[in-house]
């Protein structure tokens, strides 16, 4: 949008005026925020109408994104980028004496997520709005984001998130398109005047679900795009009596708060509920929607696509049916085929303790109606494949078993399209994970390789660099990011390469401060800053990188050894563990014990440091990325379905330190081996170990003093203030057999550490290097990703040629 500086300055004088009736120097930071933020607000409401009114004039098709987790960050400064007005706001504000960066700091993360599936969202709704894809997000408006993160002692600490203790100036609240959602109550199938077969309801408790809506804006097009989040609410209504202290809370609780595991299924009846919940609102509305086109039901395929993001939204399955069913009085054939044309379902995690299996009488209980339809949909399953696979294979893709319901089964049964998230991952679910359902339908299952918005993880997190890069290409790359290509053309251009290491070490001086400030940490930015920031999960080997850590330390402490030449080093971890997750819990209260024994030794003088910073989230990665020359992805071949980390860390000219894992091996078909730093073992050795039982830790542990004394470091009190937690990781990696290989993989990752030195010192090699991660790192915008998505599995509109 074209708006000059002064028409805008005006425009926020107007606003303040408005809201405040005072002066601009008058307001807080949180008042400048919130009138800057009504502003913008103001300049999306065209584009989003209007958007919203050309979908249904040329009925578009549109796709509904169902996610239970959404990870947008702060969303001020991406609505000025997309919008085309960041600079001139700045400026503008900047004359009113007002300093952006203050009103950026004022807005609260929305942190409606737990990590990589939630964020993957927050990208691809980005993405959509750029691309013109018309896409609605669905989810939940908790009313507490992931918990904030403190350390008290080294230990992890959970404070709830209000995130919304002041308003949130981007939702709309739209209480005329409120849903009704039914939960408990008996469901009875009777036979009405027409002698056709419905049910009916008793003794439900029904729950108001009002949506409150965001704007998605593209970037520099009018595209507007919906995010919609439901809260749970008191339904006004005469007959039930809502009185009752527990009843209100019972109700209110549906959207209270968001579950902070992200890897580990608890069969908790308020999660259910939440699944439940925003899936029916989002189904009926949708269908409300619909019915409004005055299109035939038959139709909704062509009109309509449901996406569900893992498998918490699998009950968009027989919701779509009930409806379809019950109130469309579709029989069941033609109901299961619009059902299953328009649902499609990704794969985000083959660990076994993520996947959901619902007890039979929970669904029972809590939906009685969705309950019959799964039963129908498995009964049905049985049928079909018996005559067709025999009993065994029937049994093994069955939705119910022993009590059980599979969600991960009836949401590959009941949609068009099963995706897995990188090339790897979806082999692993072909031939392993999934492989009986993949027998039975191959023409189902694709991959699509996740991306992430360069739009937040460059543009707006690194103008230093996209400055840099714009000045040698032009800047048609922020809209065709694979032009980034074109940077290879300057590969021996010193004063190219020059310019982006001084970048870098801006960032890195930046980062320092910050550190500095908040953690009173003094770092050298010319020491390399090797950064791990993902989720603290076992299979992600934080310990493998903790343990390294130790056995450098320890070297430097025999005293003076070449290593005295290595390269100072700045390890930077950023990490939630799951509250119930302690063993994830000890690993952070090790690593934060290590760094207390580091920093303050001051024999090694400064040459290495170690930095767990708190509460890391969207805000604090886009502090930490642009700063990073070391992309830690060790997590063990097969576990890592893609990672999205590695992509926004190589898009900020980091060198990317993995195992042939997830998306890590589609990063090193692009760069090659020679720009990455690779180790571990790869998948055929691990499934040998796993058919062969031949690992033992032990042996290796025997073997291998340099090991050997790092591991002792846990238990003999080289590591003050860990003595249970040093204990339980060092039986977990001897005594129970070190299920992640950690012990393994650490000669050949401390291997491929000790390569860093000399080539980080080849300061042009190192540049270069960096340069070409940077090139190819185009090729992982989600603007792509989504593309795919929209062409193969929902087939709907999108702008851009591939
Ligand atoms: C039931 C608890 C629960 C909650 C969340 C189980 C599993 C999840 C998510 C699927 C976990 C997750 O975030 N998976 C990550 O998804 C990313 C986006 O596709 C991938 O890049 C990561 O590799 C994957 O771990």
């Amino acid at each position: 949008m074209e708006i000059s500086k002064e028409q805008f300055k005006k425009e926020y004088n107007r606003a303040l005026t408005s809201l405040y009736a005072t002066e601009v120097h008058d307001l807080t930071p949180l008042e400048q925020y919130i009138t800057l933020g009504s502003v913008v607000k103001e300049y999306t409401a065209q584009n989003w109408m209007q958007t919203k009114r050309e979908y249904q004039q040329n009925q578009a098709k549109q796709v509904y994104y169902f996610s239970i987790e959404f990870l947008p960050g702060k969303l001020l400064k991406s609505n000025l980028l997309n919008l085309g007005i960041l600079d001139t706001v700045r400026e503008g504000l900047a004359d009113l004496g007002v300093d952006f960066t203050h009103l950026e700091e004022v807005e609260s993360d929305q942190g409606l997520g737990n990590g990589g599936l939630g964020r993957l969202a927050a990208c691809f709704m980005d993405s959509m709005a750029t691309c013109d894809v018309p896409g609605n997000g669905n989810g939940i408006r908790y009313r507490h984001g992931l918990f904030r993160q403190k350390f008290v002692n080294g230990y992890q600490v959970e404070l709830p998130d209000n995130w919304l203790r002041h308003e949130n100036v981007w939702e709309t609240r739209r209480e005329n398109k409120a849903e009704t959602v039914r939960f408990y109550g008996q469901v009875h199938l009777e036979e009405n005047e027409e002698g056709q077969i419905v049910p009916t309801y008793r003794n439900t408790q029904d729950v108001l679900a009002v949506p409150y809506d965001t704007a998605m804006t593209g970037y520099e097009n009018d595209t507007v795009n919906n995010l919609r989040l439901w809260s749970a609410e008191i339904p006004a209504s005469a007959e039930v009596d809502y009185s009752s202290e527990g009843m209100r809370k019972s109700i209110h609780n549906i959207s209270d708060m968001l579950y902070p595991d992200d890897s580990s299924y608890d069969g908790r009846m308020l999660r259910l509920k939440q699944e439940y919940f925003f899936v029916s609102a989002g189904v009926q509305s949708i269908l409300r929607y619909y019915r409004k086109l005055g299109v035939p039901m038959e139709h909704l395929a062509e009109n309509i696509s449901i996406h569900i993001n893992d498998t918490h939204p699998t009950m968009c399955i027989p919701e779509l049916m009930r409806l379809l069913l019950d109130e469309e009085g579709l029989t069941w054939e033609a109901a299961w085929a619009i059902t299953m044309k328009t649902c499609s379902y990704t794969n985000h995690t083959i660990m076994a303790e993520a996947l959901e299996k619902w007890p039979e009488h929970m669904v029972a209980e809590l939906v009685p109606r969705i309950y019959q339809i799964i039963c129908e949909i498995n009964r049905r399953h049985i049928e079909s494949m018996t005559l067709l696979y025999g009993a065994q294979f029937t049994w093994r893709t069955s939705i119910i078993q022993d009590g059980i319901i599979h969600m991960a089964h009836l949401a590959i049964i009941g949609s068009h399209s099963i995706n897995g998230v990188a090339k790897l991952h979806t082999e692993i679910l072909k031939e392993k994970a999934l492989h009986d359902f993949y027998l039975a339908f191959p023409a189902r299952f694709n991959n699509k390789t996740n991306g992430i918005t360069h739009r937040r993880w460059l543009l707006l997190s690194n103008e230093g660099l996209s400055d840099l890069i714009s000045d040698y290409i032009g800047t048609e790359w922020k809209k065709k990011p694979n032009e980034l290509y074109l940077l290879k053309a300057f590969k021996e251009d010193s004063v190219l390469l020059d310019k982006l290491e001084q970048v870098k070490l801006d960032n890195k001086m930046r980062l320092a401060e910050y550190v500095k400030e908040t953690m009173g940490i003094e770092i050298d930015p010319h020491a390399v800053f090797d950064v791990q920031i993902k989720r603290l999960h076992a299979y992600k080997r934080q310990l493998l990188n903790v343990l390294h850590i130790l056995s450098l330390y320890l070297k430097l402490k025999e005293g003076p050894t070449p290593e005295q030449e290595m390269v100072p080093r700045v390890f930077i971890f950023g990490a939630k563990a799951a509250p119930s997750y302690s063993y994830a819990k000890e690993i952070i209260k090790l690593i934060n014990a290590v760094a207390d024994l580091i920093n303050n030794d001051t024999s090694i003088n400064n040459k290495i440091k170690v930095v767990f910073v708190e509460n890391y989230g969207v805000t604090l990665a886009e502090k930490i990325i642009p700063a990073a020359d070391i992309s830690e992805q060790i997590s063990l071949v097969t576990k890592e379905a893609s990672g999205t980390s590695n992509m926004k860390l190589m898009l900020n000219g980091a060198i990317t330190l993995a195992t042939l894992d997830g998306a890590n091996v589609e990063i090193r078909d692009k760069v090659g081996d020679e720009n990455m730093l690779l180790f571990g073992m790869q998948e055929a050795e691990l499934y040998h170990f796993y058919d062969s039982h031949s690992y033992h830790s032990h042996d290796i542990y025997n073997h291998n003093p340099r090991l050997k004394r790092c591991l002792d470091a846990l238990v003999d009190g080289t590591i003050p203030n860990i003595e249970a937690e040093g204990q339980e990781i060092f039986d977990s990696l001897l005594k129970y057999n070190d299920e992640y290989f950690v012990l393994k993989d650490y000669d050949s990752y401390v291997a491929a550490q000790s390569r860093i030195d000399s080539l980080y010192t080849d300061r042009k090699k190192w540049n270069q290097m960096s340069l070409l991660n940077i090139a190819h790192a185009g090729e992982f915008s989600s603007d792509y990703t989504i593309m795919h998505y929209a062409d193969e599995i929902w087939n709907v509109h999108h702008n851009k040629n591939l």
